[in-house]
Parts: C-alpha cells; structure tokens; sequence
C-alpha cells in the first residue's frame, strides 16, 4: 500500500461504523415524500443518492466536502510561486475529508506521475478510428481500451473477498486519473496538430503536464488547467456523468468500464458538451451578426431566434442550481484578472447581462441564470485552444477526480446494487384514479 491508500485505509472503519450506527437508529425514518410529477421529470428534487464528497445548494452552489469554491482559492495549496488551487490538493480533501498540506498534495502529484505511463495498445486503439471521430468517442474508447490495466478485473477473477474490493478499485482510480492526460492530449494532437505528440514534463504537477501535452506551455494557462480541473471534477452525486459512474459501478463494473459510461452521459448536450455547444452558439451569432462584438440588443434579438426555433440557449439553465453557478463566477474572475479586454470575454459578459432577463420572460426556465459552461470556451479560446469538439474531454478529466473519488468510498462502504422501482402510467392510474 502507498501512504495515501494507508491513510485512506485508516479512514474507512470510522466510516463504516457510523452509517451501521446511524442506519440502526434512524434507518426506518421517512425524509420525504414522492410526487407523481416527480417520476415523470426527471426525479428533479428527490434525494435518492449518498454523496459525501461534495454537495450542491440551489442559492450558493457547490462546497467540496464543505468548502466553497472561494475558500478553496485559498486553503488549497498551489504549485510553487502561482496561486490557483492544484486540483491534486481537490483530490486528497475529498477523498480524506481532510485539507491536504504540501508535502499530502507533492505526494499526490508524484504517486499520480509515476502510474502516467499509458500502453501502446489504447494509442494504437484510438489510432483505428477516423481522426475526424468526435473527441469525446475517441477519449471513451481509449478509456475502454485503458481496461486491459484492470486491478480490480483480476482480483475479481481471482476470487477476492468483498471486503478487498476498494483496495483494487483504488489501484485503479488512481491509475485512471493518472493516464487520462496523456490519452486526452494524445487525441488532442491527434485530431488538431498532425499527430505531433509531446512527451509528459514529469517536473510538472498534474494539469500542468497536462497543458503542456497539449501544448500550451504558458504558466497562465497551466494556472487556468489547474483551476479548470479544481472546480470540474465534482457536482454531487445525481448530475447524469457522477450519477452514471455510481450506477454502473454497483453491478461491480471496474472503475474503467464505470468511467467511460458516466463520460457518455458527459457527452450529451444538455451535460457536458454545453461547454462546446457554448462556443459554437456564440461564433454563429456573432457570425450571423456580422460583428465581432454584438450590441446587448443584437444579442437579445439573436436569443430570441434560438428560442423560436425550439433550442436551448446552451450554458444556462440548471436541474438544482437557482443562482449564478460560482464556477462560473470563478472563471469571469480568472478572465478579469488574465484578459479583461479579450473581445470574446467582452460578448460573454454581455450575453450575461442579456440572456437571464430574455429566460425568465418566457415564464418557464426554473433557473435562467449561466452555469460552468457559459465561459470556460471563452479562456480556453483566448489562449488559443479554439478547437471546441475538444473542450468536453478536458471535462472528462476533471470530472475523473469526483466521480472515481466516489468509486472508491462506494466500495470502502460497500454499497449496494443500484436497483430502484419502476411503474406505469396504467398502475398509478389505477391507484389515483379509482
Ligand atoms: N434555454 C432555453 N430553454 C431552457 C433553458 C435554456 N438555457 N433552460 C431550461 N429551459 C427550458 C427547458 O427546456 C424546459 O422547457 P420545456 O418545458 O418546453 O421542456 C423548461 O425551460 C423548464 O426547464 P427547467 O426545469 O428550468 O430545467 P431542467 O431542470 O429541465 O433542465 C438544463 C436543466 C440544464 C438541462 C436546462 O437548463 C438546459 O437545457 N440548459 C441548456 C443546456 C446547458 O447549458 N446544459 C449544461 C447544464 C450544466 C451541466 O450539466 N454542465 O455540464
């Protein structure tokens, strides 16, 4: 065992004992009750999932095992003279509930360098597709071919005992999380730079190598990784990619064949390839437009056509949140600090202003205020990573610390098989109607 698993095997009877306690004295106590709509919209607002790493209120957004994202600005340790969070330190707090020191984050840093090394096969698997393949299918298909690496896999097949299940699922989290960017530059490259591959900087933390495989080597933009990576990686346990991670997980999938289901759920548009949907939506407009920076009015009347033609204004909206995302928050203030006269900084911050009051007007959005990502295309393209069917595998990667986090502690607490009730229209009919 290396010292992380040690310490996070420390942490595990504690944790076992107190759900035991807790579930024999309150475990037949009601928390609520479950509406007929509810079944048919998505099951918005029923709490039906455990998720001790993060939690997200609809007023003030995410806190990371009680953190908001401001706080960790500042407890979170940085990489050496540069002031964003490492998203290692992310790591460490929400694994051990516990805010790393230093010396916890440069041990993350190393132990997650040292397990990088990606085999031939998955470069050569994602090499058997066409390089046009949307990034997102290339990333789940190296994920997939990633598998053969499989710890847990092999114990299984050996007849490990249930109560061992974490230690392998641990190996292989850690391996994941440690070879995902280099798989993601490697498609990066692949699709947007002739296949010019750049070997990992071992001296670099983990988002600064993985900026600098893709080839970004700027300290900014190493700054903007490390942010980018922090605050992507977790969003309580129902959004569909964390949600998808724990479902497939509790059939005792291994944590490769768990990821690489949530990352299709991650893919979807109205997940995570908002992020990529933002972009395109605001090149078009300001395309149609005829300017490189559209009048607030211009912008509103451009709104107005999305919805008439029946689509979403991609980057705003929320299934809990009712207030401006603070992740959002923290990357407008990342763009004023860095960028503050970028002209594309300029349109997002005015279609800010503009497309809440268009939302609300139509008396139907729960939630017309912008979420992560409404501006993350924004940095990204400022420092001229512009290809933006690219920007839900940087997602991907982030989103491997939350939701394998979770893999983890399902498997130190040994939860069960997902597996809830399902009816029809005809029995509640039945039941309401007679
Ligand atoms: N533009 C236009 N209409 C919107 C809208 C938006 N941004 N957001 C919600 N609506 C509409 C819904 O489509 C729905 O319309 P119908 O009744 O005609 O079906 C109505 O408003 C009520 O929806 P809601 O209850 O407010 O929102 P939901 O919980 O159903 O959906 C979504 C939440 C995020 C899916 C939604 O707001 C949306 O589609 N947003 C745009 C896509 C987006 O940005 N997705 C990323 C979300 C964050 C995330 O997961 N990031 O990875």
């Amino acid at each position: 065992m290396d010292r992380i698993q040690e310490h996070f095997a420390s942490k595990i009877p504690a944790a076992q004992a107190e759900i035991k306690t807790f579930l024999a004295e309150h475990g037949e106590k009601v928390i609520g009750e479950i509406k007929v709509s509810q079944i048919y919209q998505g099951m918005r607002g029923m709490p039906a999932l455990i998720c001790e790493t993060s939690k997200l209120d609809p007023e003030e957004g995410i806190r990371f095992r009680g953190y908001s994202i401001p706080e960790l600005q500042k407890l979170l340790p940085a990489y050496p003279g540069c002031q964003e969070p490492l998203p290692e330190g992310l790591f460490y707090l929400i694994l051990m509930n516990e805010l790393p020191t230093d010396d916890d984050v440069r041990r993350v840093s190393n132990n997650w360098a040292r397990r990088a090394i990606v085999p031939p096969h998955v470069f050569k698997t994602i090499d058997a597709l066409p390089s046009h393949t949307h990034p997102m299918t290339q990333f789940v298909v190296g994920i997939m071919a990633l598998r053969t690496e499989s710890e847990f896999a092999k114990a299984y097949a050996n007849g490990v005992p249930k109560s061992e299940y974490w230690e392998t699922t641990y190996e292989d989290a850690m391996n994941l999380i440690a070879r995902l960017p280099r798989v993601a530059a490697y498609i990066y490259r692949r699709a947007y730079k002739n296949g010019e591959h750049i070997e990992p900087d071992t001296k670099l933390d983990w988002a600064g190598n993985f900026a600098h495989m893709l080839g970004y080597d700027n300290e900014e933009f190493r700054e903007l990784m490390r942010l980018y990576m922090t605050i992507h990686s977790d969003h309580e346990g129902g959004n569909v990619s964390a949600h998808t991670v724990h479902l497939v997980g509790s059939a005792l999938s291994d944590a490769y064949q768990s990821f690489a289901a949530g990352m299709n759920g991650l893919a979807g548009p109205l997940h995570g390839l908002a992020n990529q949907e933002v972009i395109k939506w605001t090149l078009e407009m300001k395309e149609a437009i005829g300017s490189e920076t559209p009048t607030k009015e211009e912008i509103a009347q451009y709104c107005q056509e999305t919805l008439a033609g029946g689509k979403v204004i991609p980057g705003f909206g929320h299934a809990v949140l009712r207030k401006t995302d603070p992740r959002y928050t923290a990357q407008r203030e990342f763009a004023m600090k860095h960028m503050p006269e970028d002209p594309l900084f300029q349109v997002i911050s005015n279609i800010y202003d503009v497309v809440p009051g268009i939302l609300e007007a139509t008396g139907k959005v729960k939630n017309p205020w912008p979420n992560v990502d409404a501006h993350s295309g924004q940095l990204l393209m400022h420092y001229g990573l512009v290809e933006y069917d690219f920007y839900t595998v940087l997602f991907g990667v982030s989103r491997a610390i939350g939701t394998l986090t979770n893999l983890i502690w399902d498997r130190a607490l040994a939860m069960p098989l997902e597996r809830p009730g399902s009816t029809t229209t005809g029995l509640l009919k039945k039941r309401f109607e007679a």
